[in-house]
This record gives structure tokens, sequence and C-alpha cells, in this order.
């Protein structure tokens, strides 16, 4: 059993090792989900709030024992993604289509889960005793905005994100349950006070309440979870988003000074454009930021996996990017894409033809 004085320089360490490993921000949480979160998930299930995402459904969500037995502290922490590029709000030219800020670099689960295994490496070096350790990156079955807030690094929102006073809400989180009993912290407290600008802000009405979000409103869910046909009276909402969305987060006063990334990863990629832009000479440059969508709609499937490759963008897959580009186009209702969406209501994929088919119909009914 380690003494209180080595517990506390324990975490110091740990939070020092975090933050050369580039990790903004690094707390103690106890291993227990808290009791309200853990009622408010089940509340939030019980009303179908997750639509399709089945694997919201894993019983383990409330209980850290049976994701690592013995576990005694979650070392949580946060790697901020923004750059300082415009907010999707500032963006309204309806030729491009929005990539939600998270997604325009690199995967993060991957990055993520390689810098905490070398974090659990650096504490195996410093840590007294033998101990147990878990790593979680979004895909475990963990509430991990609420083990976040208890750790102190942030408050959960009115719109369900986790914001720190000084670094925002722009960025991801992880998780390391540990069988080690650390120094904890305190649950930071919530400073929306009496704003709503988020809830005002969505398009598709998905805040429901207060930090309760209906994700079979939200157009992050439509663009990226939904695998299938969105159903034609969410489509309208979904704007000019191509995968995910930022407006709730664009419109938080406390994103106003956000700080930014100095990491690679997080940097929006870029693409020469041309039929074969692998091969083609150099030509205008373009970007994972307010993407044209005319270019989107022309990539073809190797096209995709290669400009795509490592990024979070391939969880929506080919056919669903497509998808998703013909709801943008028919939303913008600018003609010059009927050529484009003529192309991919050829498409051999059903969903995509019909999701072009709409976009078309929807175009020409301006004509009157
Ligand atoms: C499923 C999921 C989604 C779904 C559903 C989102 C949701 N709000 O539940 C969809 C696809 C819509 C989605 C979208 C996004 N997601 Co997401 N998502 C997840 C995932 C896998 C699970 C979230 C979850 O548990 N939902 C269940 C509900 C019940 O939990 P909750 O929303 O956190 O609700 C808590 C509070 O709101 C509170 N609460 C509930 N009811 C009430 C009622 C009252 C009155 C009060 C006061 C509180 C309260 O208790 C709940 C439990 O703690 C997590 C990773 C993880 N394993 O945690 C990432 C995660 C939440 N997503 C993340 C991100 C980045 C996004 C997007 C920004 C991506 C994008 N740009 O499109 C958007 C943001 C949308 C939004 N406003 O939340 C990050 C959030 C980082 C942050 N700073 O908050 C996470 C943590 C991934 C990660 N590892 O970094 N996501
Ligand atoms: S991500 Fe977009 S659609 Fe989802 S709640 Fe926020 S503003 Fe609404
Ligand atoms: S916009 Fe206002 S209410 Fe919404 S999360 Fe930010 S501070 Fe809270």
């Amino acid at each position: 059993m380690l003494a209180i004085d080595q517990i506390i320089s324990l975490k110091t360490e740990i939070q020092q090792a975090a933050s050369s490993l580039g990790f903004d921000l690094c707390g103690i949480a106890p291993a227990a989900t808290p009791v309200r979160d853990r009622d408010k998930y089940l509340e939030w299930l019980g009303k179908g709030f997750h639509g399709e995402m089945k694997y919201m459904e894993r019983p383990e969500h409330a209980d850290i024992q049976q994701l690592l037995p013995g576990a005694r502290s979650v070392i949580c922490v946060a790697i901020i993604y923004n750059t300082p590029h415009p907010k999707s709000i500032e963006c309204n030219d309806p030729e491009r289509g929005w990539i939600s800020r998270y997604a325009w670099g690199e995967d993060y689960h991957e990055s993520l889960k390689n810098r905490l295994k070398l974090l659990v490496d650096a504490i195996r070096k410093i840590a007294t005793e033998p101990f147990d350790a878990r790593i979680c990156v979004d895909t475990a079955p963990l509430l991990e905005r609420a083990l976040a807030r208890a750790a102190g690094l942030g408050w959960i929102a009115k719109n369900s994100c986790l914001i720190h006073p000084k670094k925002g809400s722009w960025f991801l989180i992880g998780e390391i349950l540990t069988t080690l009993a650390l120094e904890l912290d305190q649950p930071s407290p919530d400073h929306c006070g009496s704003c709503t600008r988020c809830i005002d802000a969505c398009p598709t009405v998905a805040i429901v309440q207060p930090g309760v979000l209906d994700a079979t409103r939200c157009i992050s869910y439509f663009t990226i979870e939904v695998k299938e046909s969105i159903p034609e009276e969410h489509r309208a909402g979904i704007g000019r988003h191509v995968f995910g969305c930022d407006i709730c987060q664009d419109v938080c006063p406390w994103n106003r000074k956000a700080p930014f990334t100095v990491l690679d990863e997080f940097q929006p990629r870029t693409f020469n454009q041309g039929n074969d832009a692998r091969t083609s000479p150099p030509q205008e440059k373009t970007s994972s930021f307010n993407a044209p969508l005319e270019w989107l709609a022309s990539l073809n499937e190797e096209e995709f996996r290669h400009f795509f490759r490592k990024s979070p963008v391939r969880r929506a897959r080919y056919r669903g990017l497509l998808r998703n580009v013909a709801v943008a186009m028919g939303n913008s209702k600018v003609k010059k894409f009927l050529p484009s969406l003529r192309c991919l209501a050829n498409h051999p994929d059903p969903m995509v033809k019909e999701h072009a088919q709409w976009a078309i119909r929807k175009i020409d009914s301006d004509d009157c």
C-alpha cells in the first residue's frame, strides 16, 4: 500500500508525463460511474435516444469493475484538436460540404491509444508497486464524459459536451482504468448559467433538454452512425454537413478563445484536385476543411480509401459519404450540381441512387 505523500507525488508525475506526451488535460476520477450519470444514461437508453447505435446498450457501461476487476482509479486525459480555421457557422458557401473539425486530420482513436500506452509505460517506471491497467478511447462501454467531469476536466454542458473553462470543448478524451489508488480530483462546477445558445442554434432541435441529446435527431448521428437511408423528413435539417456537425460548439461562448493544437495530426488534409488526383499534375489544392461538394461527389471508391486513409471519415464508409454529399447538394439548391447528381443517380448502390434522385427533385422543384 502506498503512503499518502507517495500517492500525491505519483499523481503529479503522471500529470507531467501526460503533458509531455501531448495531452492538454489530465485528472483522476474514482473507479465508479457516478450514480446520477448511470441513471441518466439508463433513462436516455429507455427513451430510445441512441437509435441504431446498438453498441450503446452494452450493460458494462455502468460498471467499471467489469472492465477492470479491482480498478481503483481512472486517469482521464484530453487532447485538443482545434486548429485556427473558421467555424462552420462562419462558412456559408453552399458549394462546399462541412466535415466536422475533429475529422480533418488523422483518426484520434489510434493516436490517443498509442499515447496512453506510453503513459502506462511511464507510470510503470515510476510506480513502486505492480498494477493492472486498461486503456479506453471511445470504443469501450464507458460514460467517458461523466468520468472526465469527475476527474475535474470540465463540466457536462447543455450541449452535452464536456467543456473546460480555459480550454473550451474542442478536445477528445481517453482513460486509463487502473488498480492503483491515486489522489482524486474534484468534479468541475457547471458554468453554462442562463445561456441557451447551443439549444437555440441546433438546426434539428436535437438538444431536447439541457444536457440531453436525442441522438436520433442529431446531424452527427445521421451523417456518421446511420448506415442506410436517411429518413426524408430529416434531410433538409442536415444542410451542407457531410460528416458530423460542430454547430452547438461553434456558438458556445466558452469556445471563443479556445486554444489551438500544434499537432500535425489534427491539421486539415490537403489533396490535389483532378479526376485521378494521385497521378494528375498538381492543380487547385483542396482540403478536408470546407471541401468542395463536387470534388467529394467525384471520388471513386479507391480514391475515397486513399484520401481518407486513417481518417475518422472512413467510419461513414464510401457509400455513406456519397449519400451525405447528395443530401448536401440537394439542400444547396445549386443547379450546377445537377450533372454530378445525375452521375450519382446512376450509382450501382441503391441507397446512393435514391438520395441523388431526391436531391435532383429538390433542386428541380425550385424552378417553379
Ligand atoms: C454515442 C456518442 C455520440 C452520439 C450521441 C451523443 C450523445 N450526446 O450522447 C452522436 C453520434 C450524436 C455523437 C456526436 C458527437 N460526438 Co460523440 N460520442 C458518443 C459516445 C461513444 C457515447 C456518448 C454517451 O455515452 N451518450 C449517452 C448519454 C446519456 O451520455 P451524455 O450525452 O454524455 O449524457 C450525460 C449528461 O448529459 C448527463 N445528463 C443526461 N441527462 C441529463 C439531464 C439533466 C437535467 C442534466 C443536468 C444532465 C443530464 O448525464 C449523462 C451521463 O453522464 C462518446 C464516447 C464515450 N464512450 O463516452 C463520444 C463522445 C461523447 N463524442 C465526442 C464528440 C467529439 C462528438 C461530436 C462533437 C462529433 C461531431 N463533431 O460530430 C458530436 C457532439 C454532439 C453532442 N452535442 O454531443 C467526444 C466528446 C468530447 C467532449 N469534449 O465532450 C466523445 C467523448 C468521444 C471522445 N472519446 O472524445 N456522439
Ligand atoms: S452536433 Fe449539430 S445537430 Fe447535433 S446537437 Fe449539436 S448542433 Fe444539433
Ligand atoms: S452555448 Fe451556452 S448553454 Fe450551450 S454549452 Fe455553451 S455555455 Fe452552455
